[in-house]
């Protein structure tokens, strides 16, 4: 008999398995029951992380099994018509990134368990990568001064496509996949934004969407960043899956370099150390610092369930990531500067 926080999960494919994992680490959840359109992805995730309920029908596991939470791990199409079930049905839920196909959508996702008084929040989880964190605590404890630059920065070969095929199928994909992670660690280091310039670029052969992108952002507090980013980059070595970011203050400087090379400029000297992130059991390099984030996700998620509080990363607070996205495709076809406000 469950005695933990019963959590459900949908969808059982290629990321699934960091979360579940994720769950498993957590003493307080307890997964009751999985569910995938395929079956036997949903069977051999409950073989392997020890689920004792299956579905292939999210309607049938969330109106037969008492749920504290789901957690949404199918891919982007999918999320609202899931959410609002969710909603229907009462049960607080997680949605993995990107959040829907259009803001439309996520406003109605946020309005759906806003109605049904449930809690929602966005899987989005680079800001809970260690060596980002490392990089706010520089900035948060003043000594680099007032920050004026920021960029950040994704730029690798990697075939993305191998395990998310689905990725050459997306007209707007760059940015909506990779950049919306960039983006939220740009709120996350340096507030609102109040302009934006973007220019996309479509270098690889093949697929529908863009892959390459450089946005220009203008923020309320005055700070310029930059994010840059490319699947179609070749390089050696290859940063995949690291966020490059570099930051100049009134004071001194902040630089995380490849290799988790954290780097602090300050009147008091130059300081250097590396911020490695954890490689947990179930990790396996180059993916673990994401995967370490998911744990540390998955965390908050039951920090704020537990206290009533809203996660950082609530649905409401995510259409602000992405209201940065829909702002650059604006840009990208106008060519006109746009203030992403209007989106969110
Ligand atoms: P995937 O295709 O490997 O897995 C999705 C699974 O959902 C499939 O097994 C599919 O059968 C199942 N599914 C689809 N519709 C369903 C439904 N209605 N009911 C039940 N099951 C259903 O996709 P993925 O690569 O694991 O991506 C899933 C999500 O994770 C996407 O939103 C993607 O953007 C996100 N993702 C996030 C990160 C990150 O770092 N945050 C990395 C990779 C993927
Ligand atoms: O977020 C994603 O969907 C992944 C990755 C982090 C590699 O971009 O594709």
């Amino acid at each position: 008999m469950a005695t933990g926080i019963r959590a459900g999960v949908i969808g059982c494919g290629f990321f699934a398995q960091n979360h579940l994992h994720a769950w498993r680490d957590i003493d307080d959840v307890e997964l009751v029951a999985v569910c995938d359109l395929d079956r036997a992805k949903a069977e051999t995730a409950a073989a392997n992380f020890g689920v004792p309920s299956v579905y292939d029908d999210a309607e049938a596991m969330l109106t037969s099994e008492t749920l504290d939470f789901v957690d949404i791990i199918t891919t982007m199409p999918t999320h609202r018509p899931i959410a609002e079930l969710a909603a229907r049905c009462r049960v607080p839920m997680i949605v993995q990134k990107p959040f829907a196909p259009t803001i439309e959508d996520c406003r109605a996702i946020v309005q759906a368990a806003a109605d049904a008084g449930v809690p929602l929040m966005v899987h989005e989880n680079f800001r809970f990568q260690g060596p980002i964190r490392a990089v706010r605590d520089v900035l948060q404890s003043g000594v680099i001064g007032q920050p004026f630059f920021g960029r950040i920065a994704w730029r690798t070969a990697y075939d993305v496509y191998a395990n998310q095929p689905y990725l050459a199928e997306e007209e707007r994909f760059l940015l909506l996949d990779l950049v919306i992670h960039l983006a939220d660690v740009d709120r996350f280091l340096f507030g609102e934004v109040e302009r934006l310039t973007c220019h996309t670029q479509s270098i690889k052969p093949g697929i529908k969407g863009e892959d390459s992108a450089v946005l220009l952002l203008r923020h309320e507090n005055g700070v310029t960043s930059v994010l840059d980013a490319t699947y179609s980059s070749k390089r050696d070595p290859d940063p995949f899956p690291q966020t490059l970011i570099e930051i100049d203050g009134s004071e001194g400087s902040v630089r995380l370099d490849f290799g988790f090379e954290l780097t602090t400029v300050s009147p008091a000297g130059t300081e250097r150390r590396t911020v490695e992130p954890l490689l947990l059991p179930w990790a396996a390099k180059p993916w673990h610092g994401i995967q370490e984030s998911v744990l540390r996700t998955q965390e908050h998620w039951v920090d704020c369930l537990k206290a009533g509080r809203e996660p950082d990363i609530s649905g409401a607070d995510n259409l602000k990531t992405y209201a940065l996205c829909e702002a650059a495709y604006a840009s990208q076809s106008s060519g006109q500067t746009v203030d992403p406000r209007v989106f969110a």
